[in-house]
């Protein structure tokens, strides 16, 4: 039996949830277009009859401008620091490896894996140039492996996942053998609201909001959006309420048949200062 830890990291937006949870093959992390989505570490586990993978995808690294996202950058490096047995480094290798890319491998160990991810937007030619190149400018990361993939299309990770498989050492599962993630389920409801918002909201104001399950009754659950501006609530809410009707509607149906989904938007100016008690970084 083998079974181990693997720190997921990479800066934001390069595709790292994504290819968690199609590595998990279930949606255990939100994804959105826009930046910062992962708010903490969320655990995807990767289940086989004589292995077991714990991916812990981590909070995008980004120039933080505000408490959280100072908080948000330390968190991904504690995965890191934490003794996991792989790391993966997540690159875009449609954008190519930039500096904010080196600064973060110069932190990492030497054999480290190296993702570049969104082939799927390449043609075959440029991926081996994005492989050339990426190994030339992370070549201080002297005993690392570059796999090109696809998060999107699911290329190549049947190899990555075997690479895991191989440097996880002998040991007992961690959990039990058809868990996929530890999030608790009033998190995970609540982070389904979240997603369906910055979906609908786009880039208007992603970065200062956050969900909160306050009533957890399956099927009926009722969720708190809360904004840190008055002025954030209108947009939220929308002209008679229809885009929060919208969101509720989009986020019932992601949940599951016969949900009843209630959502308040709510404003609290500070939120962004304890961003623990809406289940962000509590690691
Ligand atoms: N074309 C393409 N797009 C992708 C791929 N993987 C992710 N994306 C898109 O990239 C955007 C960001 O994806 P996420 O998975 O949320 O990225 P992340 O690295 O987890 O972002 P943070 O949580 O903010 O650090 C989304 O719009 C995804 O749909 C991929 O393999 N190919
Ligand atoms: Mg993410």
């Amino acid at each position: 039996m083998k079974s181990g830890f693997v720190a997921i990291v990479g800066r934001t937006s390069v595709g790292k949830s994504t290819l968690v949870n199609k590595l998990v093959k279930t949606k255990v992390s939100i994804v959105a277009r826009s930046s910062n989505t992962t708010r903490n570490i969320i655990r995807g586990i990767i289940n086989g009859p004589d292995y077991q993978i714990v991916l812990q995808d981590t909070p995008g690294l980004h120039r933080s401008h505000n408490e959280m996202g100072h908080r948000l950058n330390e968190a991904a490096l504690t995965a890191v620091s934490d003794y996991p047995d792989a790391v993966l480094l997540v690159t875009d290798a449609y954008g190519g490896i930039g500096s904010g890319d080196i600064k973060l491998a110069k932190m990492l160990p030497k054999d480290t894996i190296v993702i570049l991810n969104k082939t799927d937007k390449l043609s075959n030619p440029q991926i081996t140039l994005q492989l050339l190149e990426a190994s030339e400018k992370l070549s201080f990361l002297s005993e690392a492996e570059f796999i090109p993939v696809s998060g999107r299309s699911g290329y190549n990770l049947d190899n990555l996942k075997q690479l895991l498989i191989d440097r996880m050492p002998e040991g007992e599962r961690f959990f039990e053998q058809d868990t996929v993630t530890d999030l608790m389920d009033e998190f995970k409801i609540a982070e389904i609201v979240r997603e369906q918002v910055l979906r609908v909201l786009k880039q208007d104001l992603p970065q200062h909001l956050a969900c909160r399950t306050v009533e957890y009754d399956p099927p009926f659950y009722r969720c708190e959006i809360i904004v840190d501006k008055d002025s954030h609530k209108p947009i939220i809410l929308g002209k008679n309420g229809s885009r929060l009707g919208e969101i509720r509607r989009a986020a019932a149906y992601k949940i599951g048949s016969g949900t009843v989904l209630e959502l308040h938007v709510k404003v609290d100016k500070n939120w962004l200062s304890y961003p623990e008690r809406f289940g962000y970084l509590q690691l």
